[in-house]
């Protein structure tokens, strides 16, 4: 049964050799968590994509139809026809053919909820480009997103704080000013041609500049609270600080809950941590002298990382991430439970590009394998043996964060670490 409540949502994958092959089944994943029931997936195979809708013209105009309809409509205007009709050219001027198959009709399978076009999101499982966006909303008369669009709505959805609502309202305003350039630059050819570019532009300058403005404001406000934030850090830099790293869903806030017995929201769907939260946890160590000593330890949760996270996401997030540059040792959380171990040693590759983007592969790092209580013993043996192969110089323990097995190890390689930073 479809849930009401819940947007309704086609997913288009484009699979292209220049393209990243996002993964479909994360796509599910995201699209849940963001609200939407997904009644479609359409895929297409591509050499190369098509410079002006992303997609081949053909799947274009079969979804468009397909659409129609269910509204018994065609809204078809002027523009959209010639915008279909005009000739296409690929990056290189070239004229662009492509190989369709107009045999595949698509149908839908709309829920009786459905009343206007847009309440309609077709969800690209890519990265698109301005143009292509601008082009698809245009020809299909609905609202059209990509992934990245879809986890900065997760964000939107789960920012609490003030400084990570402002981090998202940042990166939102950064994609939509980039809409609108192109917008104008397309609306200036169209209307007046290339020789009257900049004629047309004052319409647009008003909320150019309201854009800009906001944008400003934001930065300024955003540095009053990261300075606020190195403060309190500062507080913290006497202590041996760690920080839980990893993809998302990974389990970082359980294990920063069964550790520091907080009860920091976790839950199985992405991004449930946005704002990053430290908390004192006390381990209990055997001194030399034969007495029970108490180490004082700083562990810091934050947003996970997600395969090729966009750049407008990083850079809202950048103060936030940079957190861990203060780190004196980084638990890389693995999800080790993952029915597709080429999936997991992604998500390792991924957060070690974050990492490198974050400028934290100094740091003293160890794999944490979580989730072993969904795994055989044989199973994990083979996995973990696997990852010694790959990351032969990086320390791993396996843990489960849901019944705290292994956590014993997880505190004796805290405390050796922090021994051997000779921290007190
Ligand atoms: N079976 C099993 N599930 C776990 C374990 N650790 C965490 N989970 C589950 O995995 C899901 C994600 O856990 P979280 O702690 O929210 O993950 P996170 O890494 O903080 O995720 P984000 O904040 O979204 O980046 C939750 O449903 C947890 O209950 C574990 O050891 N075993
Ligand atoms: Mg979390």
């Amino acid at each position: 049964m479809i849930n009401s409540l819940l947007k309704t949502a086609i997913v288009v994958q484009v699979y292209c050799p220049t393209l990243f092959p996002y993964d479909i089944d994360e796509m599910k994943g995201l699209a849940k968590t963001a609200g939407y029931n997904i009644i479609s997936i359409i895929p297409q195979n591509l050499d190369h994509i098509n410079p002006k809708f992303f997609l081949g013209k053909g799947k274009v105009e079969l979804i468009n139809t397909g659409i129609d309809n269910f509204f018994f409509n065609h809204h078809h205007n002027q523009y959209v026809e010639e915008l279909l009709e005009s000739e296409e050219f690929d990056e290189n001027g070239n004229p662009f053919e492509e190989y369709e198959n107009k045999e595949d009709n698509i149908e839908f399978d709309f829920p009786e909820t459905i009343h206007k076009r847009k309440d309609i999101t077709i969800i690209f499982n890519n990265r698109l480009g301005n143009m292509h966006r601008l082009n698809l909303t245009k020809i299909w008369d609905l609202k059209v997103i990509d992934r990245d669009e879809l986890v900065l709505e997760i964000f939107e959805r789960h920012a609490q704080t003030h400084e990570s609502k402002l981090q998202i309202e940042l990166a939102r305003l950064n994609l939509e000013t980039n809409i609108i350039k192109k917008e104008l630059g397309q609306h200036l050819e169209e209307k007046q041609g290339r020789d009257f570019k900049g004629k047309g532009r004052k319409g647009w300058e008003p909320k150019m500049q309201a854009y800009r403005g906001r944008k400003k404001k934001i930065r300024d406000e955003l540095k009053v609270i990261s300075k606020r934030r190195n403060l309190r850090r500062k507080g913290r830099s006497k202590f041996f600080n760690v920080g839980l790293i990893g993809y998302t869903n990974a389990g970082k806030s359980t294990i920063l809950n069964q550790l520091a017995k907080s009860r920091f929201e976790t839950a199985q769907q992405e991004f449930t941590t946005i704002t990053p939260v430290s908390r004192k946890v006390v381990f209990p160590s055997f001194k030399e002298n034969g007495k029970w000593d108490g180490q004082e330890v700083i562990i810091t949760d934050s947003v996970g990382f997600i395969m090729d996270m966009s750049p407008a996401l990083i850079n809202a997030f950048l103060s936030t991430l940079e957190e861990f540059q203060f780190s004196d040792l980084l638990l890389l959380i693995v999800d080790i439970s993952e029915p597709k171990f080429e999936a997991i040693l992604d998500k390792i590759r991924t957060t070690f590009t974050i990492m490198a983007q974050i400028l934290v592969m100094e740091i003293p790092r160890v794999l944490v394998l979580n989730k072993i209580d969904e795994l055989s013993e044989e199973f994990l043996q083979k996995r973990v043996e696997k990852i010694r192969e790959i990351y032969p110089e990086i320390p791993n323990v396996s843990i489960s964060a849901l019944d705290k097995t292994g956590f014993e190890k997880i505190s004796e390689i805290i405390i050796a670490f922090k021994q051997q930073k000779k921290y007190h």
